[in-house]
């Protein structure tokens, strides 16, 4: 099976442990005009740094992939209603604040997008650590037009490769934003097959 995306990262440039803090935000509130997926994690003291990588797919109602070109990721960092920040390669970013995020508007999604998903993947880790090997690693999704933080996923105890965590979807008219936990093996094409 010939891989969906060339994940090479040419130039040098950016895991995760599983404390699964279930969440569901919905109901209620209507639709900020923008919203942000932030990520971060720091190497417990003494440990390699690993390059964790946020991916933020736009899905039909269905959970599918709208298609390959809704997919932000590294090497695809603007697609529509999606902006990707730069890859860290370390964690080490930024203090007090996220190392990878993305900027969605719900309402500039490609054509048949009813909202997002975001997933964390491991990069080449030449030890094969999962994400739970990633210190305070955590995704969390911000209201950018109140600053709220609308919901949290930390983990502690996800030692697989990737994994989706987080879904927010629009219904007619509010915002639904809901923790979810699919584990994943593999890199991030096994993030997009699972999409599929
Ligand atoms: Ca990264």
């Amino acid at each position: 099976m010939s891989d969906i995306f060339n994940l090479s990262k040419e130039d040098a440039s950016t895991p995760i442990s599983f404390d699964l803090t279930k969440a569901l935000v919905d109901s209620g509130i209507a639709i900020p005009s923008s919203i942000r997926l932030g990520a971060g994690w720091d190497m417990p003291e003494g440990q390699a740094k690993m390059d964790v990588d946020l991916s933020v797919a736009t899905i039909t109602a269905d959970g599918k992939l709208t298609g390959k070109d809704h997919f932000a990721f590294f090497s695809q960092r603007s697609v529509p209603g999606i902006e990707l920040s730069e890859d860290d390669r370390t964690g080490d970013s930024s203090v007090g604040g996220d190392d990878e995020w993305a900027i969605v508007k719900l309402d500039e999604l490609a054509d048949g997008g009813v909202g997002i998903i975001g997933s964390l993947s491991v990069f080449e880790d030449s030890e094969s650590r999962g994400l739970s090997a990633a210190g305070e690693c955590y995704i969390r999704v911000v209201n950018e037009d109140t600053g709220e933080e609308m919901v949290r996923v930390q983990m502690t105890d996800l030692n697989s490769d990737a994994a989706n965590l987080i879904k927010v979807t629009k219904d007619n008219g509010n915002i639904v934003v809901e923790a979810i936990e699919t584990p994943i093996q593999g890199d991030l094409n096994a993030v997009v097959a699972s999409l599929q």
